[in-house]
């Protein structure tokens, strides 16, 4: 472009920019405007829900701008693009986090109060877009905030679910599901792309063909899905660029099927076709254990398809040989749920794009790269075959060709080594024959990643120990981050300003490593005060939260102490609850004079049990019947409060993280593949109590084990303890607590037996039993540090300074570098 011409243009952004900024006026009438055009309700009535909407649409016509700016920008550079591929994204709430990213909050904070609105209230409006389970799928919104910000050409991709995860409702202090119904009232933050879309075959048969004196399989499919796009823009932080989450929906083929309208049946044939839409209709709520279910197989298929097809339309714009494929594509896959799409790229290069196999094979090996988030085994996906082979069998047979190549060679290195051949061959035998999909991966790419340093350890000595043996160059770890943006700056705006005034400059929300510049004011008592406000301010938030859904009043000087984050045996909120037992008891059995020695507590727990996680829901009641007989004890009244927040969720989790003084992390060690809550927290200055485990191992690193409380076995003590079986005796304080719920003490005593029956001695896998002594030490630890007021808020600040290794840019950068090898493409307007 000539300079005249980049000069006008800059000049008409900039005028642009400045207009919108300061003309409150114009962003009133464009808020009107969509209410009354958009919304179709009356200017003059309209309530916060409808403020919420016309706001929103307003803000989205700003997120457009740039996304097309940036997207023409892409095309014009042509980079080598990062395609992010993952089945589920846990975005929450988008209206603060785009207009603070835009850079234009407080213009439309005025302009709506100018019409009688607040801000604060209207954001509230908005519901959570739960399209995913937990840290896996919050992970890839958080790092979706970095690759925008950090102007990196990416792209992410995943299923547009009509129904989120379930909501959580308590009766009787029992878990219920209720369907997540987040599209009925429309959703400003997409827009639907009819123009955009793709045919998805599934069943049939392969048969062969000869063409030019070779013979090539072809896949005559027996049904015909349509995926349609959502797009989602993502805007960056401090930068025009706005990149773009296409989510897919389906949607019954338009394909005219003469054969079934024949038969005259129409409204049969009608509704058959219907039946096309129920593949993106909801999330599978499990994160525990893999289920060989038909339909989560083609929602897998369905994702990988449509975005493959869309990626490779893109490439193809501009390129017409597939060698260039891995110099313009990084392919991502978010642990093995797409991991379809390496027997997906090898079936259009060699079956569509006649390449022979070995280079298909070479191209596809070198575009697609794995990240791990599990060291569990159960929740590793296993394709029963006959499943595979009934739906995709072109895929089946491609996999097993892959399978066979991948033993040969692997023959040609280890010999007859028949045990571990059968380890690690992608199809495993046996009872269900079926295809391992982590072992395609690993086999397909060239980087495997884990995501914290310890989660590597174990991905080496146990889970993958003989891939990593045969290949120990292909093992990497990235350490998970959390993005600064939402977790600070939109959902603790108080500290966030006053991180800036102390630091001077608000560059740490794009640069995170001057967060560590706090340290050199740590011991400044007008800094000690302020943060010390800040903190009383968000208690009283969270205070007046717990109240609304609770009745119950809790004390501001109250050490709050939460955990928050799915239910599961191995995180261990049963500890948590056992110990407030203990905590209970102690406090019962005192001389009344001692009594006012007892810090108070309010512990709060919250997260969601998988609706068949049986022992997870019965945490979950137990939780609340100690709730009800503490809360309702006259002799404890503020010393001790127990609250289970319903529901949790993203938006849960930003009300509930600033208000925290203390956070626990209890998981048994070599549990944790990272963990991310725990980064959330320490940003917010909240002091940690934890296991060394996952990512707490760096946190230590970072901001010194004196500056948390930690406790418990370590990774490498766990198998030996664990050997030791009922040997291995509980402490005399853990009998006692586990025998009140058995004893009924409590209430329900039939229910939780089976609960308690996983405490027995020699039956305690994770270890509770061992690991309460010392989980003890850390709380009264965390009680003495407490009653110093100074000596905590030293510590809290400490936390937040040393946090900035856990922001997702960092962890972002690393995999630009390491392993997508792409590079910032920064919209210049
Ligand atoms: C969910 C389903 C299958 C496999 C893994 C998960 C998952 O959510 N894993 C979690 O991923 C987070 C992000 O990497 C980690 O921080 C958690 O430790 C891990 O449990």
């Amino acid at each position: 472009e000539s300079g005249e011409r980049k000069a006008k243009v800059e000049k008409m952004f900039g005028f642009m920019d400045a207009f919108l900024k300061n003309d409150s006026f114009s962003l009133q009438k464009d808020i009107l405007d969509h209410v009354e055009y958009t919304v179709a309700r009356s200017r003059f009535i309209f309530d916060d829900f409808e403020a919420y909407q016309g706001l929103s649409y307003s803000v989205r016509d700003r997120l457009i701008e740039r996304w097309h700016d940036t997207h023409r920008y892409f095309k014009k550079k042509d980079p080598k693009r990062l395609y992010f591929l993952s089945l589920e994204f846990l975005m929450g709430r988008s209206l603060s986090n785009s207009v603070i990213n835009l850079g234009i909050r407080d213009q439309y904070a005025d302009a709506l109060n100018q019409l009688g609105f607040e801000f604060e209230v209207v954001a509230e409006q908005e519901g959570d877009a739960a399209l995913g389970n937990g840290g896996l799928a919050r992970l890839c919104a958080c790092q979706m905030d970095s690759l925008a910000t950090l102007d990196y050409p990416a792209w992410g991709y995943g299923l547009r679910y009509q129904y989120g995860l379930f909501r959580q409702i308590i009766l009787d202090g029992f878990q219920l599901e209720e369907p997540d119904y987040w599209l009925n009232f429309g959703n400003p933050w997409e827009i639907e792309r009819v123009h955009v879309s793709y045919p998805v075959k599934f069943y049939g048969t392969v048969e062969e063909e000869g063409i030019q004196g070779q013979t090539i399989k072809v896949w005559i499919p027996g049904e015909t899905v349509e995926a349609v796009a959502y797009d989602n823009p993502i805007p960056g932080y401090g930068t025009r660029n706005a990149i773009n989450l296409r989510l897919w929906a389906a949607k019954p083929s338009d394909q005219y099927d003469m054969e079934s309208y024949n038969t005259g049946d129409y409204i049969n044939a009608i509704m058959d076709r219907q039946k096309a839409e129920t593949i993106s209709n909801v999330l599978y709520p499990d994160d525990r254990s893999y289920q060989g279910k038909e339909l989560r197989l083609k929602q897998h298929y369905f994702f990988v398809s449509a975005s493959l097809q869309d990626i490779i339309r893109r490439f193809r714009d501009d390129h017409n040989n597939f060698d260039e494929f891995p110099e313009k594509v990084a392919l991502q896959i978010n642990d093995t749920h797409p991991s379809l799409a390496i027997a997906e790229v090898m079936r259009v290069l060699v079956d569509e794009e006649h390449l022979d196999w070995s280079r298909a094979w070479d191209i596809t090996s070198r575009v697609f790269s794995f990240t791990t988030h599990t060291v569990h085994v159960e929740a590793l996906e296993k394709i029963p075959v006959d499943l595979l082979g009934n739906l995709l069998p072109r895929h089946l047979q491609i996999i097993y060709e892959i399978n066979y190549k991948f033993m040969e060679e692997l023959k040609s290195m280890i010999g007859q080594d028949y045990d571990r051949l059968s380890r690690m061959s992608i199809v495993e035998e046996g009872a269900v024959k079926s295809i391992r999909m982590a072992n395609l991966s690993i086999v397909c790419c060239q980087i495997v990643n884990g995501v914290s340093k310890v989660h590597l350890d174990l991905l080496k000595e146990r889970v993958f120990k003989d891939f990593y043996e045969l290949w120990p160059q292909k093992f990497q770890y990235k350490t998970n981050g959390v993005t600064q943006r939402r977790w600070v700056v939109v959902s603790n705006p108080n500290l966030s300003s006053l991180i800036s005034k102390w630091l001077g400059t608000e560059s740490w929300i794009r640069n995170v490593d001057l967060l560590a510049g706090l340290r050199q004011h740590v011991s400044d008592p007008d800094l000690q005060r302020e943060w010390k406000m800040v903190k009383k301010v968000n208690k009283a938030r969270l205070a007046e939260y717990i109240e609304t859904l609770s009745g119950i009043k809790v004390s501001l000087d109250a050490m709050f102490d939460v955990q928050i984050k799915r239910i599961h045996e191995y995180k261990r909120q049963l500890l948590n609850i056992l110990g407030i037992i203990h905590r209970y008891d102690c406090i019962k059995n005192m001389e009344t004079s001692d009594r006012r020695k007892v810090v108070p507590r309010v512990c709060i727990i919250g997260g969601k049990a998988a609706p068949g996680y049986d022992i997870a829901k019965k945490i979950i009641k137990l939780c609340h019947v100690v709730a009800e007989k503490i809360n309702n004890d006259a002799d404890i009244g503020d010393l001790l409060k127990l609250v289970f927040i319903p529901d949790y969720n993203v938006s849960v989790a930003e009300l509930v993280i600033p208000g925290s003084d203390l956070s626990q992390h209890l998981s048994t060690a070599g549990h944790e593949a990272s963990g991310t809550g725990s980064m959330k927290f320490l940003m917010n200055g909240c002091l940690l109590l934890a296991t060394a485990d996952g990512a707490i191992v760096e946190i230590m690193e970072e901001v010194g084990a004196d500056n948390m409380f930690l406790f418990g076995a370590k990774v490498n003590e766990v198998p030996a303890l664990r050997e030791k079986g009922a040997s291995l005796k509980a402490p005399l304080q853990f009998l006692r607590v586990v025998r009140m719920v058995r004893d009924g003490y409590f209430g329900f005593k039939d229910y939780f037996k089976s609960l308690c029956d996983t405490l027995e001695d020699g039956k305690d896998f994770y270890l509770l039993g061992y690991d309460f002594a010392s989980y003890l030490e850390a709380q009264a630890a965390a009680d003495r540090t407490f009653v110093d007021p100074e000596k905590w808020i030293h510590m809290s600040i400490l936390s937040t300074a040393g946090s900035g290794k856990f922001s997702s840019d960092k962890t972002i950068e690393e995999y630009a570098k390491h392993t997508w090898g792409i590079e910032p493409c920064k919209c210049p307007f």
